[in-house]
């Protein structure tokens, strides 16, 4: 499992009722009904169309042809502001977030919350004021960290004609900032690497900002959409981001009724069916309300958020290895045994390694499990792939 996403935001923004929901598995899906690993760290998964609906076999991995695949999800303390001066649970948020790939940020859309959590009447706190707040504190902890030894640093970099990208990468390496992340961030920001000894604090912060934008990448939950002022989502979806309406207590009372055998609901499908005939008048009433914001919604947004996140945020694909590139099986005679989530652009040889170091360091060649054409070790995989790694062992 290589992808973790942070959900995080103020408090009461519906954080852990979102992290509950995408971490109730049905049992169908994992082999544990809960996925909770603690608290705060839990598996949720990701929904694609399974291969083995293009043939008349069914794999028996998926449910009617849909794969959940695992990935990390992290429930991440409430964030006040100033948390970056160490105010509420300041510190704790930022050392889950610099451990995850990807920040799923969980605004309360119905304007029901202050900038502190605080409940007020439902619209009466713009949520468009939260967006920022959360980008300012992550890049305010960023430049703390780089501002306490920036002096020495410089210093350093000129005198021992130092590469910049290195020296700051290294001074954020606990904050999960990469070289690359700032290279990326001295080219966006515009300054000149061979003069950072000139870098003003404000050239500092502005590089602060990119670093985060790169290293970080956020993808934003209008959650409580059901009872959203319609132009709270509608100005939400205006920004400058991915964003996708969520009710993260509709899909966590949905899971939960499908565990009890009540209804029938694989998450990210727009409806679901009673199954059950003792239903009391209360329960009837709750999905009654739920299955018409569906309707509206298309959904809850739930499954459609983590999606969002893994395969548009991050950028990944699924592919299947395969031993048998005829029979889509392993030589156990499993169909489709395996599925991995890899970076857009993982070649064949990439994949080798993902599968085992020894099978990577004996590629050969690899074979498209569809048009059983060969394919070389720099070859690009596609969503979907179901792929044979040919190596010497
Ligand atoms: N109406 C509505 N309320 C929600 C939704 N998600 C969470 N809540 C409620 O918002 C409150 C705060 O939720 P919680 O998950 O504890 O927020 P956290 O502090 O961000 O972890 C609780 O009363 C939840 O029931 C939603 O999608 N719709
Ligand atoms: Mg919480």
């Amino acid at each position: 499992m290589s992808v973790s996403l942070a959900i995080a935001g103020k408090p009461n923004s519906g954080k852990s009722t979102l992290f509950k929901a995408l971490t109730l598995a049905n049992v169908e899906i994992a082999n544990y009904p809960f996925t909770t690993i603690d608290a705060n760290h839990g598996v949720a998964y990701a929904r694609v169309k399974c291969p083995c609906t293009e043939t008349g076999r069914r794999c028996g991995k998926c449910i009617d042809g849909e794969r959940f695949l695992p990935i990390k999800v992290i429930d991440v303390a409430g964030l006040v502001p100033d948390a970056h001066l160490g105010r509420g649970l300041g510190n704790e948020f930022l050392d889950h977030i610099s451990r995850t790939n990807a920040i799923i940020h969980v605004i309360d859309a119905s304007g029901g919350t202050d900038m502190e959590g605080n409940v007020v009447p439902v619209g009466s706190h713009n949520p468009l004021d939260d967006v920022e707040f959360l980008e300012h504190e992550i890049t305010m902890w960023i430049y703390g960290i780089l501002n306490r030894k920036w002096n020495q640093m410089s210093r350093k970099i000129k005198a021992e004609n130092l590469k910049v990208e290195v020296e700051i990468a290294g001074q954020l390496m606990g904050a999960g900032v990469e070289e690359e992340h700032a290279r990326i961030a001295i080219h966006d920001a515009q300054l000149d690497r061979e003069e950072q000894h000139k870098w003003t604090d404000e050239d500092l912060q502005k590089l602060c900002d990119h670093m985060r934008k790169a290293s970080k990448p956020i993808l934003i939950a209008a959650n409580k959409m059901d009872a959203a002022p319609k132009e709270n989502i509608e100005n939400l979806q205006k920004l400058d981001y991915l964003v996708t309406p969520t009710s993260a207590e509709a899909e966590m009372a949905l899971r939960m009724a499908a565990n009890a055998r009540l209804i029938e609901y694989l998450p990210g499908n727009d409806d679901f069916k009673i199954i059950s005939e003792e239903l009391s008048d209360k329960q009837e009433r709750a999905l009654e309300k739920i299955g018409s914001m569906m309707h509206q919604w298309g959904g809850t947004g739930v499954q459609k958020l983590l999606n969002e996140a893994v395969f548009n945020l991050l950028g990944q694909i699924a592919v299947y290895p395969v031993e048998n590139e005829g029979k889509w099986e392993d030589k156990n005679g499993n169909m489709l045994p395996d599925a991995y989530l890899v970076n857009r652009g993982c070649t064949t040889h990439d994949l080798a390694y993902k599968v085992h170091t020894e099978i990577g360091d004996s590629f050969l060649h690899a074979i498209d499990g569809r048009s059983k054409r060969r394919l070389g070790e720099k070859h690009e995989l596609r969503e979907g792939d179901v792929i044979k790694i040919a190596s010497t062992r």
